[in-house]
């Protein structure tokens, strides 16, 4: 204890902080140490930007000085990276990464006890099995397409995120308040989620997801020729349990999905309306359609027990001969794929990827394609020709909309009621204006303009291929999403921002409806409900200053805390092959105050977060000395924030 706080009194003395928390500085004194001048920052970096009128903090380029704050949190996707990523806008500076489908090694996340816990709890008995036989017990990678944050009367309230897994059929939650996934659900039956969409009214009680690939329903082996029994399912969850309301089988596959501003529909495009296998027959058809969903008549028929179980989950059938009520089938040309509502609560549109159109479907016409003998297609209300390979739409606060062209590489603005007008024979020009953009765009966004806040801000437009844009780094390139100004008539491109493998979509929230954000966790978080469960079954208070070595058979539980720069526990010892849990408390309550536990050559590694508890589970195979640290750079004494474990060789 002397020499620690002799070495602590030089170091912050070398640092040049002020020396008058010194007589304090034993481990608990620590964070006296540690105001910005101690990690040799300026005081800058809490400077306020006011960001809450329509007033811009960037300048007209873009551009955000250091120390202000950006306009928007945009939450991106990021693909086959398999995690939420939260950048500024307009900076486009990347101010997080959230891992939910991914193994993190920097929080171990998909290690620890909590994270695995939360994958473990929804897994189905298939994957349990694969992954058992695989000698695994998570899934660590993901292909998350799709982020949308929870809406309260077609508006974002900041509650959850939520978003899909294509790769292992699964969809997650976020929690806004500390941006930690806390929900993962592996949706039985359907293939592939791809579209995701949170209900918009009265409030996001369902998430709706989109399997994408076809299959058998019982898929056990029997037949992979006979197409006739595959099916595709278009699942609801259940936002609040997490958990599979229920399930509709369709006609052809479902690609992206959106919800209406009523709570009465959803909808969802199906490129393979022709049940294709291959890349010929899929594309074979002239038209493929839109499904439209009636929520009422589904509750009804899951009320009135309509449903068969399949893997205990209700399934109706929605498919075309099945002649229900649940579903319309609206034909529109060819192999669609966007599918945006537009903030006038009226107006879907409908990207028609290999057509240049954009089909525009009025919702208010839906209650009468329920009709028996109605044409679905009256509730088409304009289709403009607007460009090659027509992916996506956003829009703003003015009746505009902006389409992605990934064949023309460009964004075009076009106006809806213009394009009614013309649809219905009068002589004007729905584009306004078209901007080249680089290159072959997917996804767009305007900020907040999937809800009834569209403004007429910013616009990203998520390109796929950054060729040329950038340095080279090799035959795998960034893709570019590009910042786009839209407030005035003709759109203005401002920014180009590099990303890793592949944000598809992103969204862009305002700062107030964030507000509840964190910056220390309550130390009755639920996340490690099950930890603290165990420690008190062990008699331990890990609400304190806590150091327990625990044995119970072969498995050993260490408890130990941290405040900087110190772990309370500077050794403990295990017997060779002992199945050793540690776990962490983090005491500081500062902000920014992460500590981390890494056991060197053990693969472990996690970060515990002020007032966190988190664990971490390994077996000590080899007998010796191992190092353990504080790996997230916390105090001048870091590096000096570690200890030994002694794994004691087995008795021969
Ligand atoms: S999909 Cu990727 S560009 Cu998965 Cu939203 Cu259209
Ligand atoms: Cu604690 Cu570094
Ligand atoms: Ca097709």
């Amino acid at each position: 204890m002397e020499s620690k706080q002799n070495k602590g009194l030089s170091r912050r003395a070398m640092l040049g902080a002020t020396a008058s928390g010194a007589v304090a500085a034993s481990a608990l004194g620590g964070r006296l140490a540690l105001g910005p001048a101690a990690l040799g920052l300026g005081a800058a970096g809490v400077a306020t930007a006011a960001a809450t009128g329509a007033a811009r903090a960037a300048g007209a380029d873009g551009a955000v000085a250091p120390g202000q704050l950006d306009d928007y949190y945009g939450f991106w996707s990021s693909g086959q990276t398999g995690e939420l990523r939260i950048l500024g806008i307009p900076s486009m500076r990347e101010l997080l990464r959230v891992p939910v489908f991914n193994r993190c090694s920097a929080t171990g996340w998909g290690h620890t006890n909590e994270s695995i816990r939360i994958h473990e709890r929804t897994m189905t008995e298939r994957t349990r099995k694969h992954l058992a036989a695989n000698g695994r017990r998570i899934h660590d990678n993901g292909d998350l397409h799709h982020v949308h944050m929870s809406f309260t009367e077609g508006k974002y309230d900041g509650r959850y995120l939520f978003m899909n897994d294509k790769a292992n059929t699964r969809a997650a939650r976020v929690r806004a308040d500390v941006m930690k996934c806390d929900a993962i659900l592996e949706i039985p039956n359907a293939k592939s989620i791809h579209g995701l969409r949170p209900q918009k009214w009265p409030r996001s009680n369902y998430v709706f997801c989109n399997g994408e690939d076809e299959a058998p329903l019982i898929n056990d082996g029997t037949t992979m020729d006979d197409v006739s029994t595959y099916v595709n399912i278009f699942t609801a969850i259940d936002a609040d349990e997490w958990q599979v309301a229920w399930q509709v089988m369709v006609s052809g596959n479902l690609d992206n999905c959106d919800a209406d501003y009523e709570g009465k529909w959803a909808f969802s495009t199906s490129y393979n309306s022709e049940m294709g296998m291959t890349l010929a027959e899929m594309t074979e058809a002239e038209m493929d359609h839109v499904v439209v969903f009636n929520i009422a008549e589904i509750e009804k028929a899951i009320e009135a027990g309509n449903y068969q179980e399949v893997n205990g989950v209700k399934v109706l059938d929605g498919r075309k001969e099945a002649n229900s009520q649940l579903t319309r089938y609206i034909p529109i040309a060819n192999n669609p794929h966007g599918c945006n509502m537009a903030p006038d609560r009226r107006h879907l549109c409908v990207a028609g990827k290999l057509s240049p159109t954009v089909t525009v479907l009025d919702v208010t016409k839906f209650d009468a394609i329920f009709d028996e003998d109605a044409d679905p297609r009256s509730a088409v209300v304009a289709e403009p020709e607007l460009g090659l390979g027509p992916l996506h739409t956003a829009f703003d606060g003015r009746g505009n909309a902006y389409t992605s062209l990934f064949l023309d590489s460009q964004v075009v603005k076009w106006n809806i009621e213009d394009a009614i007008r013309a649809y219905a024979g009068e002589n004007v020009d729905p584009i306004k204006d078209k901007i080249d953009v680089h290159y072959q765009p997917g996804h767009l966004k305007t900020v907040m303009g999937e809800t009834l806040d569209a403004t007429n801000d910013w616009l990203v437009c998520l390109c796929k291929f950054s060729k040329d844009r950038f340095l080279n780094v090799g035959p795998l390139k960034p893709e570019n999403d590009q910042l786009i100004d839209i407030s005035g008539d003709k759109m203005v491109l401002v920014h180009d921002g590099p990303t890793f493998a592949e944000p598809h979509d992103a969204i862009a929230v305002h700062p107030s409806i964030l507000s509840g954000i964190k910056s220390v966790w309550d130390r009755d978080d639920p996340m490690w409900a099950e930890t603290r469960a165990q420690a008190e079954a062990d008699g331990v208070d890990i609400d304190n200053w806590t150091e327990e070595v625990i044995r119970d058979g072969n498995k050993v539980r260490v408890y130990m805390s941290s405040v900087a720069p110190s772990f309370s526990i500077e050794s403990f010892t295990v017997q060779e092959g002992d199945e050793v849990t540690v776990i962490v408390t983090n005491l500081d309550e500062i902000d920014d105050l992460t500590h981390g536990f890494t056991m060197g050559n053990h693969g472990v590694a996690m970060e515990v977060g002020p007032q966190q508890t988190a664990s971490i589970t390994f077996v000590a195979a080899n007998p010796g000395v191992y190092w353990y640290y504080c790996q997230w750079f916390c105090h001048a004494l870091h590096m000096e924030m570690r200890g030994r474990m002694f794994v004691e060789p087995k008795a021969a």
